[in-house]
């Protein structure tokens, strides 16, 4: 049997990605299982660094049960970050380059040295080296924000714009932190960092297993967001960002009006 068609997948949700414009589904009609989808992930990412964006690190998605009841899908995913997807911290962005932006409150790593594949993270300290609140800026090419398992994986989980603010040595404790979402000044999302798996820490122990199922490894330097750990709102043009990360601080973006 034929598999599916891993390039024209990849071209297809790129072109989506440039253009703005949703899609509809892919997987069921190509028959795409979830592996085959992180082929498809690294295809459509490669499209991106062929013409000149830089890997910066790899993004947790539906660590928290908030985040997989939102979108139907509950199983924790991965995909990959690039230099063009960073909006400084308290930066703009155009919503009109995107489909139906949404943002979440994130936790961020700033890794260090980390363990040999196969290896657990042993020093959570030693394999990070400071932490930071973070927004990401979510926009499925698919229509209506409405997705299967492999579809998500194949279209980078989502993957299009991050913000993070200051960074912090990694404090005693990261179980148990009160998360904000702002809109406008105004609550729009409150959580814990429990929701993400537990503790963040957790993320990236997944992190390393799942994407090291996949040959990918993850560097020194590289930024890794834990996943949201409350459900995602839509940005509205003008809209002002802000996620608090109780102990860590905050991290903003805004979008054009
Ligand atoms: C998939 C990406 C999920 C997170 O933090 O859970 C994600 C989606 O919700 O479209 O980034
Ligand atoms: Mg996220």
């Amino acid at each position: 049997m034929i598999g599916p068609d891993v390039a024209g997948i990849a071209e297809k949700l790129g072109a989506a990605a440039d253009s703005a414009t949703a899609i509809g589904q892919l997987a069921a009609e190509t028959g795409l299982d979830s592996d085959t989808a992180y082929t498809v992930q690294a295809a459509l990412v490669q499209r991106r660094l062929d013409r000149g964006e830089r890997l910066v690190g790899l993004k947790m998605g539906l660590t928290s049960r908030a985040k997989m009841a939102q979108v139907g899908v509950d199983e924790v995913i991965w995909g990959r970050l690039t230099d063009v997807m960073r909006v400084p911290d308290g930066g703009t962005v155009d919503t009109g380059d995107f489909i139906h932006p949404r943002v979440e409150p994130e936790v961020a790593f700033l890794l260090d040295r980390l363990p040999e594949p196969g290896e657990p993270v042993g020093s959570f300290t030693r394999a990070v080296r400071a932490v930071a609140p973070a927004i990401e800026l979510i926009d499925s090419r698919y229509a209506n924000f409405t997705f299967s398992l492999p579809d998500v994986i194949a279209d980078n989980t989502s993957a299009a714009a991050f913000a993070i603010g200051p960074w912090s040595p990694v404090p005693d404790g990261l179980d148990n932190l009160g998360v904000l979402l702002e809109i406008d000044g105004r609550v729009a999302q409150v959580g814990s960092t429990a929701a993400i798996l537990g503790d963040p820490r957790r993320a990236l122990d997944e992190g390393l297993r799942l994407a090291g199922r996949h040959g990918v490894r993850l560097r020194k330097g590289w930024v890794f967001l834990a996943g949201a750990a409350t459900a995602a709102v839509p940005l509205r043009p003008g809209a002002h960002v802000r996620a608090v990360v109780e102990k860590l601080g905050s991290a903003s973006l805004k979008a054009l009006p």
